[in-house]
């Protein structure tokens, strides 16, 4: 916190978002209508883990995209009831985007490994893995 005002959504990602939601669903309607308004970034260093959580902040049913850069990560995809199995593990490089939608909108999820040394050659990271995930909050701004 730097007391300073949030920045304003790149266009970019909103591009990036909603082609990945047209790529992933084949629904253009629903890629026309995702209007992401948060980035959040995480970044993890290779120790750094994320426990078990629902994304449900958000006021309104779109897509979470989420993007990895640099080292790989183990990402657990569970189910949409509690923290438990079943789950399925995915791993996900850098470069991968991955849609929360449908069914798997509101499935547990966490991040159990990152892999030390994974990432593309001249990333410039320094390791680690940096994620950020495109929210459409459903909230005014004021
Ligand atoms: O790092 C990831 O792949 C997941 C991030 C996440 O679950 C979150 O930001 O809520």
């Amino acid at each position: 916190m730097d007391g300073q005002l949030v920045a304003p959504m790149e266009q970019w990602l909103i591009r990036l978002g909603k082609q990945a939601v047209a790529e992933a669903t084949g629904d253009l309607r629903r890629a026309q209508d995702y209007q992401p308004d948060v980035a959040l970034v995480n970044y993890y260093d290779v120790q750094a883990t994320m426990g078990m959580h629902q994304d449900a902040e958000e006021r309104i049913n779109a897509p979470v995209v989420s993007l990895s850069i640099g080292d790989s990560a183990t990402f657990r995809l569970g189910n949409t009831e509690n923290r438990n199995r079943p789950w399925q593990e995915l791993r996900l490089a850098s470069g991968d985007l991955f849609v929360f939608d449908g069914p798997a909108r509101f499935a547990y999820h966490s991040v159990t490994k990152i892999h030390a040394g994974t990432a593309p050659a001249g990333l410039g990271l320094g390791g680690g893995r940096i994620n950020i995930t495109l929210r459409q909050t459903g909230l005014e701004e004021n």
